[in-house]
């Protein structure tokens, strides 16, 4: 009998311990996917596939990320290393590492709250919104962000096979197959009205046609070296 209290009350003593380390550290809670949120303002980022690209702060894009554990308790200390991104529709974004973080640093607050800020290292072009994935629990609420990138077509070997017309067929690299592929969409005096299509219009003023600006975020990331390429 003496041996059975001593078991519960050493049961019980680790049991206010593990619940301990669960509300100062989150590191116990599990994601509830019902009541955590991530949201954000609608709009374009404009990604690179090394990762230089423009941050989601600089188009006012900054996703806020709300976490709430499976018995409704908020989850502070998780840092944003342990969140990464998603397409909604997957297919037209490729990205770098499917599970690497493109957030800068800091924690979940006391509310379970975080301010997440980054660059993807993505290729390809994606207007269906972006998931976040936390420590690999998919919040189903599709943030409205679209991503564009520099890096649409393969120059072949050792990437994937070329591809034409207006299919997209990245490669993880940016060059001269890409500027090849926007400056049939860039205006020009032999070229007055090309064919508008929102993968190629990369900065604001967003919609027919693209302009200057485009075209210098299209030659900023351009290097037939190649340098600007997943890493
Ligand atoms: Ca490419
Ligand atoms: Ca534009």
């Amino acid at each position: 009998m003496i041996k059975s209290v001593h078991l519960h009350r050493m049961l019980a003593a680790a049991l206010l311990c593990a619940q301990a380390v669960s509300v100062t550290t989150g590191n116990a809670q599990i994601v509830d996917l019902f009541f955590s949120t991530a949201t954000s303002a609608p709009g374009v980022h404009y990604a690179c596939p090394a990762g230089d690209g423009d941050l989601l702060s600089a188009n006012g894009l900054t996703i806020t990320v709300t976490l709430i554990d499976n018995t409704q308790v908020p989850m502070p200390n998780v840092p944003a290393t342990d969140m990464w991104i998603a397409d909604c529709s997957p297919g037209g974004l490729v990205l770098c590492s499917a599970t690497e973080s493109p957030f800068v640093g800091g924690v979940t607050d006391a509310a379970g709250i975080i301010m997440l800020d980054g660059s993807l290292a993505a290729s390809g072009c994606d207007n269906s919104g972006l998931y976040v994935v936390v420590q690999g629990f998919l919040i189903p609420t599709c943030v409205p962000i679209t991503v564009r990138t520099p890096d649409m077509k393969s120059g072949g070997a050792p990437g994937p096979p070329a591809c034409g017309g207006e299919i997209l067929c990245p490669d993880g690299k940016v060059t001269l197959a890409d500027l090849a592929y926007f400056l049939t969409h860039y205006p020009t005096a032999a070229n007055p009205t090309p064919p508008y299509v929102p993968c190629v219009d990369f900065w604001t003023p967003y919609g027919a046609p693209v302009t200057l600006v485009d075209f210098v975020k299209m030659a900023s990331h351009y290097s037939n070296s190649p340098a600007h390429q997943c890493l």
